[in-house]
């Protein structure tokens, strides 16, 4: 696909909503914010990348989905039916989805980051967890978590008791905290900056875009590439964009900025 300059429409990456996390109305209150800016983008947007932890915790069952984010799920419909390109990346949070997306709202779900060549640019797009070194508590516990095993078993917990223990879990997300102390630690201690230099030494990339970090980065690279971390819509309601020849990350502050100053 190819953004055409005269019709001036944009690619679109976000991710880390938490949707769920840390309670009921809260939650609400940040899915609207988000409903209010895919309607937004609903006339301008070429192409939709959603980067993973849409969800604070989901685990889709063979024949039933987590309740709630209807407002959410009901305008990626209507967005997908209008014929705007969707992707879903899973994150840390929400990686044991199966083909609900893909069949109910015909999104493709991505398990591991993935190439896009947009306009002559390479794009490599992933959510970013367990990418470069370190984090090896984080590492370990993925490989369980990825384990067909470990999903079929919790698949077989009875609902009330698996999401019991992951609501239990959720507790301690990021996403209860409300406020970021995320700081940027300096390039050599980011881990997706070093994952991005090693990817750089094999292949020319254009932008890496990440979540996971939950801190709105654009980190200039070597070779004019470029490290994009997507922030999160907790404490920054931020996204990037992609005209077609360049890149920039900008925050929604939606028509009611109150929604923003309570969180
Ligand atoms: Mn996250």
């Amino acid at each position: 696909m190819n953004l055409n300059a005269t019709t001036s429409k944009q690619i679109y990456f976000l991710s880390d909503f938490h949707l769920g996390a840390p309670d009921h109305a809260r939650s609400l209150e940040r899915e609207k914010l988000l409903v209010q800016f895919l309607d937004s983008i609903k006339d301008k947007a070429a192409e939709i990348f959603l980067v993973g932890d849409m969800f604070d915790f989901w685990y889709e069952y063979r024949q039933v989905v987590p309740k709630g984010y209807v407002r959410l799920l009901g305008k990626l419909a209507e967005l997908s039916d209008a014929g705007i390109p969707m992707h879903f990346f899973v994150g840390n949070h929400d990686m044991w989805m199966r083909d609900y997306f893909q069949q109910e709202l015909n999104i493709p779900v991505y398990y591991e980051p993935k190439e896009f060549v947009r306009n002559g640019k390479t794009f490599l797009v992933g959510h970013g967890d367990g990418l470069g070194p370190g984090d090896h508590g984080y590492k370990r516990l993925k490989k369980i978590f990825r384990n067909p095993v470990c999903k079929w078993l919790f698949g077989i917990l009875p609902p009330v008791v698996g999401m019991g223990i992951a609501n239990y879990m959720s507790r301690s997300s990021r996403a209860q905290t409300g406020t970021s102390e995320e700081t940027f630690l300096g390039e050599d201690k980011e881990w997706l900056i070093i994952y991005c230099k090693d990817v750089l030494k094999q292949k020319p990339v254009d932008y890496f875009v990440f979540g996971h970090r939950h801190l709105p980065i654009d980190f200039r690279l070597e070779g004019g590439s470029r490290y994009i971390n997507l922030g999160d819509w907790i404490t920054y309601f931020t996204y990037a964009s992609f005209d077609g020849s360049k890149a920039s990350i900008q925050s929604y502050t939606g028509n009611d900025a109150r929604i923003i100053r309570n969180q």
